[in-house]
C-alpha cells in the first residue's frame, strides 16, 4: 500500500454555536472566490436554502457547498474547498455528528464577544474526538461590545481542557496540535480576516479573506488514500431530486467512482447487491452538475440507489470492504405524534389525515434524519418521536403541517431510562447570560425547575453569567417564561449533560387552562364577561369545541367556561365598535409556544391552517371524574 494525497483538495466544516456567523461566513467565502456564475445574484446566508431555516434565521441541516480557489496560496494551480455549513443550535447536533464524518479538519468559529458557548464544547468535543485539526476563528471582531483578548483564552482554555479530558480515551490525540492551534481574526459579515488581532469592536486589518484561506491550506490537510485499494464511499447525507429521485451524497475515502458503473451497496442489515450509478454529481457553489468520475477525498451525489440511508456504503463488487456506520448521541426529548382525533378534524378537503399517510411520512423522515426515532407505543394511529429536543421535533411537525397533514401531538416528554432499577432522566448543562438585576429572580426561576448552579461568573461589565445543570424536563416552556422575567434581554443556551437519577416533580406551569366547555363560535359578549380573570387564545369568530384549550387561568386550577355565549336581544342599539373596543386582544400562540403551554392531561391539535390546545380526554364529565380521583390520591398520599 502506499498513501497518496489529494493535494488539489481540502475538505472542512464550519462548528460554532449557534448564531456566532458560520452561514455569513460561507457566503464571503463564495462570493469572494468567484464561485458563482455572472447572472447569479447573491443574497444573504445562501447555504439556508429551505423555507424554515430562511424563516428562522437559524441553520436546521448541515450542506455542502464546494469553493473553487485559484488565490494566491494556491500556487499549484486551483484548489476545490469543499465546506460544509453545520448548524449551531444543539437540537441538530446530529448534523454536526454527520458532517464531521465528510472531513478533514474544522473551523471553529467563536463569537469575538459571546466566546464560547455550550455548542462550542459539543462541536469541538466531537471534531477532537474524530482527531480532526482546528482552525481558530474569532468572528464579528467589529461587534461594539467585543472583548476579544478574553475570547481568545477562553477559547483556548476551552481547547486544552478538552484535549486533556479526552486524552485517556484517545491516546492518539494530539496535545501539541491543541496548543498551537492557529487564530485567523474576522468579522465575516464584511469578508475580512486577519492574523493581526484587532482592537476591540473595529474591523481586521486587512480587507479579505485570503489569512483564513491561508490558513485552511495550511493547518486542514489535504485527503490522503490507500492507491491501491478498491472502492469506498460513504453515504453522509440525503436528498432529493425531482428528476433523479433520490440523491445519496458520498465522500469517497478510496478508490474511484464512476457514472453507469456498478457498485456494491452494503446497507446497514450486512445485505450486499450490485447497483448501477445511474447519476454522478459533483458540486460547484450551490448547484450540482454531472460529471464523469469522483475520486479519493471526492464529495459527491449519486443517484440510483432508491432506499439507501446514511452510514451505508458503496464498493467495489470484487473486493467488498463496509466503512464503520454512523453515530451520533441519543435522543432526550419525545412526543406522540398521531392523527387529528378534533372534532372540527378534516374541514378542509385535500388534507392528510390517515394514520397511514402520518406513518409513511414519518418513516420517510428518519431515512434522512439520524437522530430522530419512532418508537411504536402499540396504538394503531399515533407512535412516539424521539429526538434531541424540543425545536427538533417542533420542526419535524411544522414540516408536515406545511406538507398539509393534520395531526395530534403529545406533550413532549423526556425519554427515561432504567438504570440499576431506577430511574434515570436526561439533564442539561445550561449557560445563561443575563443583566444583574435578574440575578435573583433566575436563579429562583432554575431552583423551582430543580436546577443546580455549578459556577457564577460576574464579567464587570453589569453582566452575569451563570451556569446550571438542570434536568431537561425542568427546560421544557422554560424559554417563555425567563424571556418574560428578563424583559428580553437574557440569553439561555444548553447542551446534553447525559442522564442522571429522576429529580422529582417539577411544576413548569403555574396557572391553569380555562377550557371550553361546548362547541361553537366564540362570542366577543363572552370574552368581554370573563376577560378580568382570564387571558384568552381564541378571537369572536373562531370555532371551538368541548374540551378545547381556550385561553389561561389567573388561578392555578383549570376551568370549564361557555364562551359562545350571545348577548341577551334588548331594545336598547349598541354599535359593535363598543363592544370589540373594551376587548384585550388574544394571545396568539405560535407552534412551539402551544407545545411548550400544554400539560400532561392536554395535548396540541396541528393542521395547515390552526394550532389548537386541547384536553386529551374531551369531554367534561369524564374530566371532572378524574381531577377529582386524583385529587383523593394526593391527598391520601
Ligand atoms: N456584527 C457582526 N454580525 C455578524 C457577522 N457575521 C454574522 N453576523 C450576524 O450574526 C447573525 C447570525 O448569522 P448566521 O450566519 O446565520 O449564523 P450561523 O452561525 O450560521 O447560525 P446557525 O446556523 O443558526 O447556528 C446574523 O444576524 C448575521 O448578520 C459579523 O461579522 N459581524
Ligand atoms: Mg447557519
Amino acid at each position: 500500500m502506499a498513501v497518496a494525497t489529494r493535494s488539489d483538495l481540502r475538505n472542512v466544516a464550519i462548528v460554532a454555536h449557534v448564531d456566532h456567523g458560520k452561514t455569513t461566513l460561507v457566503d464571503a467565502m463564495l462570493k469572494q472566490t468567484n464561485s458563482f456564475d455572472a447572472h447569479f445574484s447573491a443574497e444573504d446566508r445562501m447555504m439556508d436554502s429551505n423555507d424554515l431555516e430562511r424563516e428562522k434565521g437559524i441553520t436546521i441541516l448541515a450542506k455542502n457547498t464546494a469553493i473553487e480557489y485559484s488565490g494566491k496560496h494556491a500556487t499549484n494551480g486551483p484548489i476545490t474547498i469543499n465546506v460544509i455549513d453545520t448548524p449551531g443550535h444543539a437540537d441538530f447536533g446530529g448534523e454536526v455528528e454527520r458532517g464531521l464524518s465528510m472531513v478533514d479538519g474544522v473551523v471553529l468559529l467563536v463569537d469575538a464577544s459571546e466566546g464560547p458557548l455550550p455548542q462550542t464544547r459539543f462541536v469541538l468535543r466531537k471534531a477532537l474526538e474524530a482527531s480532526l485539526p482546528v482552525v481558530l476563528l474569532v468572528n464579528k471582531t467589529d461587534r461594539p461590545d467585543a472583548r476579544i483578548v478574553e475570547v481568545v483564552s477562553e477559547s483556548q482554555d476551552l481547547l486544552l481542557g478538552l484535549a486533556s479530558d479526552l486524552h485517556e480515551d484517545f491516546p492518539d490525540l494530539d496535545l501539541d496540535a491543541a496548543l498551537h492551534v492557529p487564530v485567523v481574526y474576522a468579522s465575516g459579515r464584511a469578508g475580512a480576516a486577519s492574523h493581526t488581532q484587532p482592537e476591540n469592536g473595529s474591523m481586521p486589518d486587512n480587507d479579505d479573506l485570503e489569512p483564513l484561506f491561508e490558513a485552511i491550506l495550511q493547518h486542514i490537510p489535504a485527503p490522503t488514500y490507500d492507491d491501491e485499494a478498491p472502492l469506498q464511499a460513504h453515504v453522509t447525507n440525503l436528498d432529493a431530486s425531482p428528476f433523479l429521485g433520490r440523491l445519496a451524497l458520498l465522500r469517497v475515502f478510496n478508490g474511484e467512482i464512476k457514472k453507469g458503473q456498478t457498485v456494491a451497496w452494503v446497507r446497514h442489515n450486512g445485505e450486499v447487491s450490485n447497483v448501477r450509478v445511474t447519476e454522478l454529481l459533483k458540486t460547484k457553489a450551490l448547484e450540482r452538475f454531472p460529471t464523469e468520475s469522483a475520486g479519493p477525498g471526492d464529495i459527491v451525489a449519486v443517484a440510483g440507489f432508491p432506499d439507501i440511508t446514511i452510514g451505508e456504503t458503496l464498493a467495489d463488487p470484487d473486493d467488498v470492504r463496509p466503512l464503520p456506520a454512523i453515530t451520533v448521541d441519543e435522543p432526550a426529548i419525545s412526543m406522540t405524534i398521531g392523527t387529528n382525533t378534533s372534532p372540527l378534524v378534516g374541514k378542509v378537503k385535500g388534507h392528510k389525515l390517515t394514520a397511514r399517510m402520518v406513518k409513511d411520512r414519518l418513516d420517510r423522515e428518519l431515512v434522512g434524519n439520524v437522530s430522530l426515532k419512532v418508537v411504536d407505543i402499540g396504538n394503531p394511529d399515533s407512535w412516539e418521536v424521539q429526538g434531541r429536543g424540543e425545536l427538533a421535533l417542533a420542526i419535524l411537525v411544522e414540516n408536515m403541517r406545511r406538507e398539509g397533514f393534520e395531526l395530534n401531538v403529545g406533550k413532549p416528554q423526556v425519554v427515561v431510562r432504567k438504570v440499576s432499577g431506577k430511574t434515570h432522566e436526561p439533564y442539561e448543562h445550561l449557560t445563561i447570560d443575563v443583566p444583574e438585576e435578574h440575578l435573583g429572580a433566575v436563579t429562583q426561576l432554575l431552583a423551582s425547575r430543580k436546577g443546580r448552579m455549578e459556577s457564577m461568573v460576574n464579567h464587570g461589565t453589569g453582566w452575569v453569567r451563570m451556569e446550571f445543570v438542570v434536568p431537561s424536563r425542568g427546560l421544557i416552556g422554560f424559554r417563555t417564561e425567563f424571556l418574560t422575567m428578563t424583559r428580553g434581554t437574557g440569553i439561555a443556551n444548553a447542551i446534553s449533560h447525559g442522564y442522571e437519577e429522576w429529580a422529582g416533580q417539577i411544576v413548569t406551569r403555574q396557572n391553569g387552562s380555562i377550557v371550553s366547555d361546548r362547541s361553537g363560535t366564540v362570542t366577543p359578549f363572552a370574552i368581554i364577561g370573563l376577560q378580568e380573570r382570564m387571558s384568552f387564545f381564541v378571537e369572536p369568530g373562531d370555532e371551538v369545541y368541548e374540551g378545547m384549550v381556550i385561553g389561561e387561568n389567573s388561578r392555578s386550577d383549570d376551568m370549564d367556561v361557555n364562551i359562545t355565549k350571545e348577548k341577551k336581544l334588548t331594545n336598547m342599539r349598541q354599535s359593535t365598535s363598543d363592544t370589540f373596543e373594551s376587548m384585550t386582544p388574544s394571545r396568539q400562540l405560535s407552534l412551539e409556544e402551544c407545545l411548550e403551554f400544554a400539560r400532561e392531561d392536554e395535548c396540541v391539535e396541528v393542521t395547515p391552517e390552526k394550532v389548537r390546545i386541547r384536553k386529551v380526554v374531551l369531554d367534561q364529565t369524564e374530566r371532572a371524574r378524574t381531577t377529582s380521583r386524583l385529587k383523593k390520591q394526593d391527598a391520601s398520599v
